[in-house]
């Protein structure tokens, strides 16, 4: 539908933007030779239909989407190790090409489901043909260890509308306290794997 698209289109480019950005500060840490906290870079613009039925769940009307929904741009920086999402949310704080609404720490205090990931909302400006428009952008951070356990919850919990079978939502936990202990593990050795990846970083470009 021609409305949607036309209210979506700077969010799209907002994301595009951001991308972009976040992809560009990856390769500046690889050209310095120090490790990235950016492992990899996703984005995307919620679909219509989850927009709508979130709008529902949440009552907000429709016309007051722009202020009230904060995920409909949403970009996700996933980092190696839990100290590289600190870093990444001082260099977010540091930058001056938009500014942070809110902050949402869910790695010092998981959500009950056992999410975890750390949640900044920006207004980021958006260059258009009619003039600067502000658009609201969740920035998702999470180690890649948090980022398949949410896939996984994400994917069941589409299939279960959010009601996990008993042994199920067991499971789930398990698996969150599972992910938690690989984030614990490698940053007890991180420093090794750093060493580690420079050495290979430098064999490939000899
Ligand atoms: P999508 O686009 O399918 O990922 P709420 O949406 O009510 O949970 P709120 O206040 O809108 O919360 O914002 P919050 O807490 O920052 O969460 C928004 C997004 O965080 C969600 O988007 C998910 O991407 C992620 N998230 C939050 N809680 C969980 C969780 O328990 N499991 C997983 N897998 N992801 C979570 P949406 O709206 O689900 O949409």
């Amino acid at each position: 539908m021609k409305v949607w698209e036309l209210f979506l289109a700077p969010y799209k480019q907002a994301v595009d933007e951001l991308k972009v950005k976040f992809k560009g500060m990856r390769a500046q840490f690889e050209l310095d030779g120090g490790h990235s906290p950016i492992e990899f870079v996703t984005g995307r613009v919620k679909p219509t239909a989850s927009i709508i039925d979130k709008a529902q769940r949440k009552a907000i009307p429709l016309d007051k989407l722009e202020a009230e929904m904060q995920d409909i741009a949403g970009v996700r920086i996933m980092c190696q190790f839990v100290e590289d999402i600190m870093s990444m949310v001082d260099l977010i704080r540091a930058r001056k090409d938009f500014t942070i609404i809110e902050e949402r720490d869910y790695i010092s205090s998981k959500k009950e489901s056992g999410y975890r990931s750390y949640h900044m909302v920006i207004d980021y400006p958006v260059q258009t043909i009619n003039g600067e428009k502000h658009i609201l952008v969740e920035i998702q951070i999470r180690t890649l260890a948090m980022n398949f356990w949410a896939t996984i919850e994400h994917s069941l919990n589409y299939k279960y509308k959010g009601q996990f079978p008993e042994d199920m939502r067991k499971r789930l936990e398990r698996a969150a306290e599972a992910a938690f202990q690989l984030d614990e593990e490698m940053s007890e050795i991180r420093e090794e794997i750093q060493e580690a990846q420079a050495i290979f970083t430098k064999k490939k470009e000899e």
